[in-house]
């Protein structure tokens, strides 16, 4: 992959807050912050615009003796196999289970997927985490 370099003009002020948070966060490099922030902003949009492919990590804590509710997870993860690349359950303590499920979809798919998996009554917490499948990124 050919390297680029162009250079940016900003405000000092803006500049110094920029190496401040780049600093905390451990970056190498300016030049390192700012390919995550472009990177950030592509999948960002990737995201809103709903069709393209997004992969997305479903993570839901519930507690396994209510009443339906391992029934109703698995039901529903049956029917929307097409999307499910893997899961993972982690047997939390004597009652909690956390699982972890990785989704590939369309992003508007993916977000559905997550709000009805979430919604679910049973589940305590859940959150989707979504990033690029990589095929626009470099
Ligand atoms: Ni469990």
């Amino acid at each position: 992959m050919k390297i680029l370099r162009f250079a940016v003009s900003l405000p000092e002020d803006l500049l110094e807050t920029f190496d401040k948070i780049i600093a905390k966060k451990n970056y190498p490099s300016r030049s390192e912050a700012v390919r995550d922030l472009i990177r950030a902003h592509f999948i960002e949009q990737e995201w809103s615009e709903g069709n393209k492919e997004v992969i997305g990590t479903i993570s839901i804590v519930y507690d396994h003796d209510t009443r339906e509710l391992l029934d109703k997870l698995m039901d529903f993860q049956h029917h929307h196999h097409g999307f499910i690349i893997s899961s993972t359950h982690i047997h939390l303590d004597n009652h909690n289970c956390l699982e972890v499920i990785i989704v590939k979809g369309k992003g508007k798919d993916i977000k559905n997927i997550a709000d009805k998996l979430i919604s679910i009554r049973g589940v305590k917490h859940g959150k989707l985490s979504t990033t690029s499948t990589g095929k626009e990124l470099s």
